[in-house]
């Protein structure tokens, strides 16, 4: 699959206003990948496709992580949360993606993790400072990310957790841990 074909499955999925986003995740994931050796090609369908179970009916992303044994975690948390890890799930299984790095950058795109490749933080941060996001920090997050991956994730994390504390919002385990990396 080519960037243009997941364009298009997308397009038809997403309402406007998310296909819309999407777009500026694409723009800003390649930017992010040329600047830091990232495959552009794989930048550029991962931030297609990283959205395309956000719409999807709650009860079948509920089935879809236990039958595919995913962290059982995240039943116990926002369904904002499902639908990184079923998007994963539908690219692989709905779309033929191979790749591991593309299917982990979908997966982790919401909450983050330990260990994550340049991919995955290409997308995490696309998705947090693609031209259409307009919160007060996401400068904080530009400015850094062109250059340094890791100080871009390091800011995106300390920003949202502050922001899940403020409105009394648990916050994930991954996304915790995924910030202590970035701070030890
Ligand atoms: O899908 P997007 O809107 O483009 O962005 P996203 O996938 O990064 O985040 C979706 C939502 O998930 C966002 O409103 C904040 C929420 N979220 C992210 N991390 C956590 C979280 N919610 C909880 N409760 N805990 C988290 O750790
Ligand atoms: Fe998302
Ligand atoms: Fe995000
Ligand atoms: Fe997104």
């Amino acid at each position: 699959m080519n960037l243009e074909q997941a364009k298009k499955i997308v397009k038809d999925i997403l309402p406007e206003k998310r296909y819309r986003h999407t777009l500026g995740v694409i723009e800003t994931a390649l930017a992010l990948a040329r600047e830091h050796g990232v495959s552009e090609e794989d930048a550029g369908l991962a931030a297609a496709l990283h959205d395309m179970a956000k719409f999807h009916d709650k009860e079948e992303m509920k089935d879809v992580i236990k039958s595919h044994s995913l962290n059982p975690e995240l039943l116990k948390f926002h369904h904002e949360l499902w639908h990184a890890p079923v998007g994963a799930i539908f690219a692989k299984e709905k779309l033929g993606i191979v790749n591991e790095d593309i299917l982990n950058a979908i997966k982790y795109h919401t909450t983050g993790r330990t260990g994550m490749s340049k991919l995955e933080k290409v997308i995490y941060i696309a998705d947090y400072i693609e031209p259409g996001r307009t919160f007060s920090g996401v400068e904080n997050v530009r400015a850094v990310a062109y250059n340094d991956l890791n100080e871009g994730m390091k800011t995106a994390l300390k920003q949202s957790m502050l922001f899940l504390i403020n409105k009394n919002q648990p916050v994930f385990p991954d996304t915790l841990a995924s910030y202590n990396e970035y701070t030890q």
